[in-house]
């Protein structure tokens, strides 16, 4: 038996962490024959709710789930984890401006940040998912002196995977067909998710689905408004799909990339296709059979990518200005 591996998730009670425990306690993510301690992370109102959570983890019997902790101290939270899952945040309320949440939330991540630094494995990898997630990535990696930047992301991958669906349902193509998406810049309303470079069987999109108003416009505005979409016919936002995107980034992050594919996540940026160097961004990423992870280079950016791209990565610089009392110089 493999030595387990220790996962820490916030807001552990909220509907995304219903939905992302149970499949990896199951094994669903980080294999059939690797054992799983968990820490759930929840504020204080939440812990009655985690208790819960907790027995039915129990009543699961999981052969592969080892020891769970529930607290709402953050240097126990994080003792030991290979992997943080920052999941938990204040959700946007009617009349809040998204600086105003920005700043809220941001808060969050700097003493997540430092608690990861201080409890935390120095390898672990951490995985924002509550939003703003590429700000709030930023700012948690920020205040985590002693864990690599390049162990930081932000998801983009429930993007990527709506916007795969999106292409495949117009062409009328399963979804596995469809491959080389990209998502880059914020997990806003400004993404860009890239047809231009996908491919749908291993053929330009462009050449599949020929209506060029409808990609360039149609397609762009149903993968931005996705979430809110959700929201008005379901009443609540993404949570099983948001759970499972996680789960997706998580299993991309640790195993090697198909040849020739890529997927979306925000990384820190090294500059590469001129993204200002140190913003976390969304870009096609591999992962290397040794499991580090590299940006894709090479991937052509033609006029109309460079104007969608540039107005995103203008955005987080702006979230970025907002919260620049969070981030130590
Ligand atoms: P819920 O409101 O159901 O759950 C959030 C949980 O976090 C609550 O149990 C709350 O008590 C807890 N929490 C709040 N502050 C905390 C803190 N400081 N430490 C630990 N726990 C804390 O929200 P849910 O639907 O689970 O969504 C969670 C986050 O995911 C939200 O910020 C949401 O905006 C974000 N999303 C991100 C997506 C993405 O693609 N990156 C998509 C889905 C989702 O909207």
């Amino acid at each position: 038996m493999k030595a387990p591996i220790t996962v820490s998730v916030t807001g552990a009670a909220g509907q995304i962490g219903y939905a992302l425990l149970f499949r990896i306690a199951s094994g669903a993510v980080f294999g059939s024959d690797q054992p799983v301690n968990l820490r759930l992370i929840e504020i204080e109102p939440g812990m009655g709710a985690l208790q819960g959570v907790m027995m039915e983890l129990d009543d699961c019997a999981f052969p592969l789930l080892g020891e769970v902790v529930g607290t709402s101290d953050l240097d126990e939270g994080f003792k030991d984890a290979d992997w943080a899952l920052l999941v938990g945040s204040v959700p946007r309320k009617a009349g809040m401006e998204r600086k105003d949440l920005i700043g809220i939330n941001g808060k969050i991540f700097t003493g997540q940040g430092e608690a990861i630094a201080r409890t935390a494995k120095k390898t672990a990898k951490v995985l924002v998912v509550g939003n703003p997630c590429n700000t709030n990535a930023l700012i948690a990696m920020s205040n985590a002196a002693g864990i690599p930047k390049e162990n930081f992301f932000a998801m983009t991958r429930l993007d990527e995977n709506r916007a795969k669906s999106q292409l495949a349902q117009k062409a009328g193509v399963h979804q596995s067909k469809v491959t080389n998406l990209c998502i880059w810049g914020n997990h806003s309303a400004t993404q860009y998710p890239d047809f231009t470079n996908a491919l749908i069987d291993g053929k330009p999109v462009t050449e599949v689905i020929t209506d060029k108003a409808w990609l360039e416009g149609e397609f762009i505005a149903t993968v931005q408004q996705r979430g809110a979409a959700i929201i008005k016919a379901r009443g609540a936002s993404s949570a099983a799909s948001a759970a499972n995107a996680a789960l997706d980034t998580v299993i991309s992050l640790t195993n090697p990339t198909p040849e020739g594919d890529w997927h979306s996540v925000a990384v820190c940026s090294d500059g590469s296709y001129g993204i200002e160097a140190g913003l976390m961004a969304s870009m096609p990423i591999r992962t290397k059979a040794d499991g580090t992870w590299e940006v894709v280079q090479g991937v052509p950016v033609d006029e109309f990518s460079r104007g969608k791209i540039d107005a995103s990565i203008d955005e987080l610089r702006e979230e970025r200005e907002a919260v620049a009392d969070l981030i130590p110089a």
